[in-house]
């Protein structure tokens, strides 16, 4: 292939802006912080930030309800402190990926006030208004994510609007193309503030049926599901006018160079490679979350890579992402020590890879006392564990008592085992998770087999996966033990010698011969010909 591009070769890194680092004291992270650890995140290897929402906000949805598009939180800073965060990220050589939150706006946006304040407003029409049934309940049967109806009555003008997420959270109407202008320019005022590129928030919603028509029953569904999963989002989300909107987002990009386009999509795999776009006019990287979805177990994630790599259409590029601020940590998931090996695949797979802040010190699901529950899903739903914060807790930098990330009370609590747990501690220590991270961000952006070359399954049995990258002269065999127990691996062609690479252990101990490895309890191990 071509040069690959920033978007393609690199690592990107998620910050939940809250949590990073807080710089005034108020147990909050914000924009100065963030620019304050840039030196890390260069350290560490990455080569782009994703930032969760940073806009004015009544932080109902802690930022995803959005009350004006082109500023700054006064909780996050200002515009300078953004351009100056910006301006440093740059001066590294690290992109800056902002969140971009199309589908809803925070029922204290301007144009929701006007929107709501008469039927004959000419910002009516900017959101989702329908009239009562017949009975007077709700235009459908539509669910609100966070739990309920996705309808809200307005009594003031007799109409109910439509939220797919909080009712402080109303759903825009993106059928109207003034609303699509109006966003278009959003995206050309960061963009021409230097933006690099955005993730957008549930791209799969912006359309919904224009008949309104009922969802269907979810056969699935058991009593103690979350709300949302009651009924299947087929009239909903996902609909086929979804993909002219997505051009013309890309268009906008398109107008400067080298920007690109993330799409946040929760979908079946056929579905989520439609969002690549006709000609690949869509999103550059629809988000990928199999491996957050997928069991952790050889066979499956070989049939997901295979059947992933087989729907990509002609072109696509693909990516893989092991977690975000929605999902539990990866360590609670599979467990600390499979977390490392998580780690080598995520950063040896073929595509983009996005990290999670926090992954790599392997921050676990942090218990959060009923009095700081944050999470307005948690609180709609209390019990289901569909609660988001014990993944939000902030960034661990040192062992002092606000972990070097406040000087203040910490928004959500640290971890119990923060003094150990921190940036500091296990940089110093060569054999830490942190230390893993590092090593495998420095062996992909140094080695073209793992940045751009061919990949192939070449074993995928019990708890074993063993696999090949590809590209020109330089080839890797990566192979990992997903189980507890030690694995004696084949390796692939005639005997040869073998030389390792990298072992998740973070040692030489491994023992390899001229015609197999033996794999130790939750190692994963690359190796090199030679
Ligand atoms: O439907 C889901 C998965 O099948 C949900 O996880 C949901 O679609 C997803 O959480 C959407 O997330 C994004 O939009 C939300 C916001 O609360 C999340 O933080 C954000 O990532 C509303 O803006």
């Amino acid at each position: 292939m071509s040069e690959p591009l920033w978007w393609q070769s690199g690592v990107v890194y998620q910050i939940y802006p809250r949590s990073f680092q807080d710089s005034d004291g108020d147990g909050i992270g914000d924009l100065a912080g963030i620019r304050a650890r840039l030196d890390y995140l260069h350290w560490l290897g990455a080569d782009a930030i994703w930032i969760s929402p940073i806009y004015p906000s009544p932080m109902a949805d802690t930022g995803y309800d959005v009350a004006d598009y082109c500023a700054i939180d006064p909780v996050f800073g200002s515009l300078d402190d953004f351009d100056a965060m910006l301006a440093r990220a740059h001066d590294l050589g690290l992109r800056v990926i902002l969140d971009f939150v199309p589908n809803h706006t925070s029922d204290q946006h301007p144009w929701f006030r006007e929107s709501r304040s008469s039927r004959h407003n000419p910002k009516r029409d900017w959101y989702i208004w329908r009239d009562p049934a017949p009975d007077g309940g709700a235009p459908n049967n539509w669910r609100s994510n966070f739990g309920g109806s996705g309808w809200q009555w307005d009594e003031p003008t007799g109409q109910y609007y439509y939220h797919a997420f909080l009712k402080e959270q109303p759903d825009l109407n993106w059928r109207n193309p003034a609303v699509r202008a109006a966003m278009y320019d959003v995206l050309r005022f960061w963009l021409g503030r230097g933006v690099d590129g955005f993730r957008v928030d549930v791209i799969w919603h912006l359309i919904k049926d224009d008949e309104f028509r009922d969802n269907p029953a979810n056969p699935d569904y058991r009593p103690d599901d979350p709300d949302i999963r009651e009924f299947l989002q087929v009239w909903s989300c996902d609909r086929p006018e979804v993909h002219a909107v997505i051009a013309e987002m890309r268009e906008v990009i398109d107008e400067y160079a080298d920007r690109m386009l993330i799409g946040e999509i929760y979908l079946p795999l056929e579905r989520l490679v439609t969002y690549y776009g006709e000609n690949l006019a869509g999103a550059h990287l629809p988000f990928n979350f199999q491996l957050i979805e997928s069991d952790w177990n050889a066979r499956r994630i070989h049939r997901m890579i295979r059947e992933y790599e087989a729907a990509l259409p002609a072109g696509g590029w693909p990516n893989w992402v092991l977690g975000n601020h929605d999902q539990p940590r990866i360590a609670r998931r599979i467990g600390a020590d499979q977390a490392r090996v998580a780690a080598m695949l995520l950063l040896t797979l073929r595509g983009t890879p996005t990290l999670y802040y926090g992954d790599e010190i392997g921050l676990e699901r942090v218990p959060i006392p009923p009095d700081r529950v944050h999470d307005p899903w948690e609180k709609n739903e209390p019990g289901l564990g569909v609660g988001r914060d014990p993944s939000r807790t902030p960034m661990q930098w040192e062992a002092a008592d606000g972990a070097g990330f406040t000087t203040g009370r910490p928004w959500l609590p640290f971890s119990g085992d923060h003094r150990e747990r921190n940036v500091a501690v296990m940089r110093q220590d060569p054999g830490s998770m942190l230390s893993l991270y590092r090593r495998l961000l420095d062996l992909r952006r140094s080695r073209a087999a793992l940045t751009a070359g061919s990949y192939r399954t070449l074993e995928a049995e019990g708890h074993t996966l063993l696999f090949e990258r590809h590209d020109g002269d330089d080839e890797l065999i990566v192979a990992l033990n997903l189980g507890r127990e030690p694995h004696r691996l084949a390796l692939p062609g005639e005997p040869r010698p073998w030389k390792l690479v990298l072992s998740t252990h973070l040692d030489e101990a491994t023992r390899i011969e001229r015609h197999q490895v033996d794999l130790r309890p939750n190692e994963g191990v690359i190796l090199q010909p030679g």
